[in-house]
């Protein structure tokens, strides 16, 4: 018998957080924090009283900006100690190259050499952990790699530097063998004016000139495509095709505006739909994370419904993803679409460019009116797809 989808979580389930996530005190740039500092060890143990798998985080999130070796020692202990309290594994770290302002011009790409220093030595300072903590993936969000002003970058040279920075680092890994893959992370805007590598896309074709490219890939988050009013499932089924799908973020955003960082599903419920069974049905076999931001409004209590959210949201999208996939009906609407013919080579095995001009059919005797006239049929099946997502009487 099938499990219901909307049990609890389990760790099968893969849901991981960033500690930053929960842990965020809701300031932002019109107000002060709502919420009081969060100990990373109590996130840790409410985190897996959920039914969270992993948990994840930013060198300063554990160990703030400063901290002298001593005290980092002894939270990086208490640390350990809950993770191996709760079976709470650490799937991805990442390096907080954004807050302080030492990084307000970014930090690969600094124009700073010696601040672009500083950033590969703290990058390498927490990998160092990461991989002491076993995590597989580690993230580069380049928050604050861009401009306000096109006549403060020369892009080539910003991109030679962040080619440079991307490589070291790889090479740092192979160096120390460890079992890291790096995610680049793509982003259009907010906090810089405008962010390098903005999208899915950008982050693929810069990754394609590196020199270490194979162990390099994204980690999308699908707020950050969807501020470009892009298509999130296009950029995952790209990302997928080119097995560069590494991690991935998961959030709401209610189009192109600033980066809202919501709930999963509470922001374009039918694409959170396609992307759960693109996820589901795609191949990915990595960490369902979730990097959003419990709403300001929210007092703890409220902190911890929406992680909540989070994790159920996704149970309930994967089931209706299963229930439509199962249906006879949605099967039938498939093949009358032409969804599974897409899959079908356009040349017949071994057929060369010749052949193909010399067969008559596909052009001289092709009948463009007869072929024009037929209907795809895509408005029964979007209307299914919507049914089964919001279960509605048949
Ligand atoms: C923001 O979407 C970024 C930062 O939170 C972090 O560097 C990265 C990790 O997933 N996402
Ligand atoms: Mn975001
Ligand atoms: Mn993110």
């Amino acid at each position: 018998m099938a499990q219901p989808s909307t049990r609890r979580p389990v760790r099968e389930d893969k849901f991981s957080f960033g500690l930053w996530t929960v842990g965020w005190r809701a300031v932002d740039p019109f107000g002060d924090a709502t919420r009081p500092t969060l100990d990373a060890v109590e996130a840790v143990h409410r985190l897996a009283d959920l039914g969270a798998w992993g948990i994840t985080f930013h060198d300063d999130d554990l160990i703030p900006f400063g901290t002298g070796e001593t005290e980092r020692d002894r939270q990086i202990a208490r640390f350990r100690a809950a993770l191996d309290e709760t079976g709470l594994v650490v799937p991805m770290a990442t390096t907080n190259l954004f807050g302080h302002p030492v990084f307000k011009d970014g930090g690969l790409t600094n124009n700073d050499r010696g601040i672009r220093r500083f950033a590969l030595r703290k990058v390498m300072r927490n990998m160092d952990l990461a991989a002491e903590l076993g995590a597989s993936t580690y993230v580069l969000w380049g928050g604050r790699e861009g401009s306000e002003t096109d006549a403060a970058k020369d892009v080539g040279a910003a991109l030679d530097r962040y080619r440079e920075g991307i490589d070291t680092l790889a090479q740092y890994v192979l160096d120390q063998g460890y079992n890291l893959r790096l995610a680049l992370e793509p982003k259009p805007n907010e906090p810089r004016g405008d962010i390098f590598l903005p999208t899915i896309g950008h982050a693929l074709a810069f990754i394609s000139t590196l020199e270490h490219h194979d162990m390099v890939g994204v980690n999308p988050e699908v707020g950050h495509e969807q501020m470009a009013g892009l298509n999130f499932v296009h950029g995952i089924g790209q990302a997928l095709w080119q097995r560069k799908l590494f991690h991935i973020d998961l959030n709401g955003q209610r189009g192109p505006r600033y980066d809202q960082d919501l709930i999963f599903g509470h922001g374009d419920l039918l694409s959170a739909f396609f992307l759960v069974d693109l996820l589901e049905h795609g191949g990915y076999e990595g960490p369902r994370h979730f990097d959003y931001k419990p709403l300001r409004t929210e007092d703890i209590d409220g902190v911890w419904a929406s992680a909540e959210a989070n994790m159920r949201s996704y149970l309930v999208l994967r089931e209706r993803a299963r229930t439509f996939r199962a249906d006879p009906k949605v099967q039938e609407a498939l093949a009358y679409s032409g969804v599974p013919e897409l899959s079908v080579p356009t040349l017949s095995p071994g057929e060369k460019p010749a052949d193909l001009k010399a067969d008559r059919a596909a052009f001289e005797d092709f009948d463009a009116d007869a072929a024009a006239a037929r209907g795809y049929g895509f408005a029964a099946l979007s209307q299914l797809a919507l049914d089964h997502l919001i279960d509605a009487p048949r």
